[in-house]
């Protein structure tokens, strides 16, 4: 088939998922368009069957803001034309299902069909999408998706409760794709970062309100007071000044790295033994994964689609939102010796239900169907 890949080509879940899912199934032999305003941040270099079409954003005097969502939408008839595209998958509602929904009109008056899919991640539903002025464009673009998939049941459930959406939506998980290990790259990191007997603490996040960032150094402080530790703070964002402010006034200094952006944090994780995932909403908690899938136990609140993802006391934790005492006692918990083992094997087994050879025949099924019955 060929797949028009339309989402965010930033540091954030969707985009990582989005990318990941294109490069898996250009892997598989599919031909993938990716189509957005950069390049995909996860796309890597040159691959077979992979091609990205950029959307350039003009600059007018006239436009106070830059109109994104019309010259996506022509990109998209474009691409889907000219490439002969079989199907579009956008990721994030706001503003690609939209466009999408505009694109398939262009492109229906003009002899051509072409479904499309709209999955929805977190916060185009949890935070963005129920601002009022929002809400009217998601509702109509949800519905007139030809398909619609949600990250968790817990997405799922609070679409259908928060807007007057008659689709089915379909739950497909995030995965997680396997990676290369390198075990000398990863015991010379962990010695660069921490010292004998000291334990690592990881967090990845965007660092906005809704990550609670700065519980993630309440909790450290906690832990850090009965066991020597590092935390190590991935990625960037509106919290960031915020957090290094608390770091000094805890004086953690000397035991909090910030790290900032990273591409690739899968080596980052591989050398912490706890990862902290205190979020005020999640619809799914991919970073999470990431860090179970190479063998890291996760300590998170319990709210949104976490609980589908990290299982209590099994891969990690759940506690209330904001009750950092809790996961300050859980993470001190898994780091009891006798402890750490189980839940560092336990964190990696759970993370195997989320494989990429589950979840890629799921989108592979959604997408055949539409296109069987657009060519009839
Ligand atoms: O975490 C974010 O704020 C970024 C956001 C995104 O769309 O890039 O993440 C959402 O989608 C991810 C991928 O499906 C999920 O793993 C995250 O849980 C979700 N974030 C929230 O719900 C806050």
């Amino acid at each position: 088939m060929k797949i028009g890949m339309v989402l965010y080509p930033t540091f954030g879940g969707s985009g990582v998922v989005g990318t990941e899912l294109g490069k898996a199934l250009a892997a598989k032999g599919h031909e993938v368009h990716f189509i957005t305003y950069s390049q995909p941040v996860r796309l890597g270099s040159f691959r077979e069957n992979i091609y990205y079409h950029e959307v350039s954003i003009t600059d007018y005097p006239l436009f106070e803001y830059q109109p994104y969502e019309t010259q996506l939408a022509s990109k998209m008839v474009d691409v889907v034309k000219y490439e002969k595209l079989d199907i579009l998958h956008v990721h994030y509602a706001i503003p690609h299902a939209s466009a999408a929904f505009m694109a398939q009109q262009i492109l229906k008056s003009q002899g051509i069909n072409i479904p499309f899919v709209t999955t929805l991640h977190g916060t185009d539903i949890t935070l963005v999408g129920r601002d009022p002025s929002f809400e009217p464009v998601i509702t109509f673009c949800i519905n007139q998706s030809d398909a619609v998939t949600a990250v968790s049941e817990s997405l799922k459930n609070s679409t259908y409760e928060h807007f007057g959406v008659t689709r089915e939506i379909t739950v497909i998980p995030n995965f997680v794709v396997p990676m290369e290990r390198n075990r000398d790259f990863t015991e010379h990191m962990r010695r660069k970062y921490a010292c004998d007997g000291e334990y690592i603490l990881c967090h990845v996040s965007n660092f906005r309100k809704v990550k609670r960032v700065d519980d993630v150094l309440r909790v450290f402080a906690k832990v850090n007071a009965e066991k020597p530790s590092k935390l190590i703070l991935v990625g960037d964002g509106p919290e960031r000044y915020n957090c290094e402010r608390i770091c000094r006034e805890l004086n953690l200094c000397d035991r909090v790295i910030f790290l900032g952006k990273v591409r690739d944090t899968s080596h980052v994780l591989e050398i912490a033994d706890v990862f902290l995932l205190p979020s005020e909403t999640e619809s799914f908690g991919l970073a999470a994964l990431e860090a179970m899938a190479v063998g890291v136990p996760v300590v998170s609140s319990n709210t949104g689609g976490i609980p589908e993802v990290n299982i209590h006391g099994i891969s990690g934790f759940l506690s209330n939102v904001g009750d950092v005492d809790d996961m300050a006692k859980n993470s001190l918990d898994i780091l009891k010796p006798e402890n750490l083992n189980n839940f560092k094997l336990n964190a990696r087994k759970q993370s195997s239900a989320f494989s990429l050879d589950i979840i890629l025949p799921m989108y592979e099924e959604i997408y055949l169907n539409l296109v069987k019955v657009s060519n009839k």
